[in-house]
């Protein structure tokens, strides 16, 4: 039997010859930061790749986060998904900002556009919502709330890269998205990440913060932040870059394999792809009933573990039960049923492009066996 780790994801690597190739141009250039050439050829290459006009290359996918509020001088309130990574709450928490929290809609764990009215006050400025494993949310429905009320809209698109919709990129939604590169993703620069803006003025703008607020040599327009990505990233990025959809459709593959087999077990729910919507199968989360499945999502999850597989609970503990923010009224469970629910079904299964087909088979294994015993 085989024991070795299947670990829930595994990083995307360029060529180690290649990369040494461009580690030895930086090298002659003497150019490691700063806007240099590999930066330049990043942040195009990913416009194209990704179909967006304007996108500011960041140093991870915390900073877009927090300098997009900024930039848009983001106060007051602002409606967000307790279901997420802790960063896209903290971002909001970093500019003092309140979070106010709202329920999720289970068919996609986005925010429920049906919740989000509710939750408005004179105070709010803004909603940051979260296409939570790379699935979209209700864009439209979302948009015409803010439009009804005034409020801007920053997505936390982290998961999403190169998810399109009728062809056209979700990253366009909203005022500004914002990418993480970090390893776990399936495009990463190691540590990295991106905001995506609607215009130029507003790039030169995010341009502005991200390296401390200089415009020139002497000038500072605003209290900016040090987030540019280097040059040793931006070059792994655009090696990177070359083999994302290959790994993108590796990942498809998984996927296929586990609906396959997934589909006849009682209690265990997973998504199905979308119509009209390009995924990039970043992760592959299912749910466990545990009254159907005969096993709680914790004993099936540490029997995973067990037997060497380590899947993640993203995202459990929500984030409204932290305590910077269990006291917020909008965190009490009874404000976010779905969430509260949902948070302990997730089990996050292995997924990326290195599973082989013995892997995916031992993984599928100990989720139906346990089942039927
Ligand atoms: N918004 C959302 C919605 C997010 O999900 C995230 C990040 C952000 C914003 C913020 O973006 P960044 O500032 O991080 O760019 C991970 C990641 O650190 C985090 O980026 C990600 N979301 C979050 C969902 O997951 P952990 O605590 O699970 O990472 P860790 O170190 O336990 O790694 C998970 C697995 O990946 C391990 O089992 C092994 C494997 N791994 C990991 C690394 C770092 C590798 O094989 N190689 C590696 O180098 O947080």
């Amino acid at each position: 039997m085989n024991d070795s780790k299947i670990l829930v994801t595994s990083p995307l690597l360029p060529d180690l010859k290649e990369f040494h190739e461009l580690l030895k141009e930086i090298w002659d250039s003497k150019w490691i930061t700063n806007n240099g050439q590999f930066h330049q050829q990043l942040e195009k290459a990913l416009c194209d790749y990704l179909g967006v006009e304007y996108l500011c290359l960041f140093t991870n996918g915390t900073l877009p986060l927090i300098t997009a509020l900024q930039s848009m001088h983001i106060s007051g309130e602002v409606i967000t998904t307790p279901y997420s990574f802790v960063a896209t709450t903290h971002a909001l928490w970093w500019n003092g900002i309140k979070p106010v929290f709202v329920d999720i809609d289970p068919t996609n764990c986005g925010l429920d556009p049906d919740k989000i009215e509710a939750a408005i006050t004179t105070r709010t400025t803004a909603i940051m919502p979260v296409h939570c494993y790379g699935k979209p949310c209700d864009t439209e429905r979302i948009q015409a709330i803010a439009d009804k009320y005034g409020l801007k809209v920053i997505y936390d698109a982290a998961h999403a890269f190169g998810v399109k919709v009728n062809g056209e990129s979700i990253l366009k939604q909203g005022d500004m998205s914002t990418l993480s590169f970090h390893a776990t993703k399936v495009y990463n620069t190691a540590e990295g990440g991106a905001l995506i803006v609607k215009d130029a003025e507003t790039k030169q703008r995010v341009d502005y913060l991200k390296n401390f607020g200089f415009a020139g040599e002497t000038e500072v327009v605003a209290p900016g932040i040090n987030s540019k990505m280097d040059e040793i990233r931006a070059a792994f990025g655009l090696l990177n870059l070359k083999q994302v959809d290959e790994a993108i459709e590796k990942r498809h593959q998984v996927a296929i394999k586990y609906r396959e087999a997934l589909r006849d077990v009682k209690g265990i729910r997973f998504f199905d792809d979308m119509p009209d919507v390009k995924h990039n199968y970043s992760y592959f989360p299912i749910f466990v009933d545990a009254e159907e499945y005969g096993m709680t999502r914790d004993e099936l999850y540490f029997k995973m573990q067990e037997k060497g597989i380590f899947g993640r609970r993203y995202f459990y503990p929500l984030i409204s039960t932290f305590s910077t923010y269990r006291g917020l009224k909008s965190a009490r469970p009874e404000n976010l049923p779905n969430a509260t629910r949902i948070a302990n079904e997730v089990i996050c299964l292995p997924m990326h492009h290195g599973l082989s087909e013995g892997d995916v088979n031992r993984i599928l294994e100990v989720v139906i066996n346990q089942y039927n015993t």
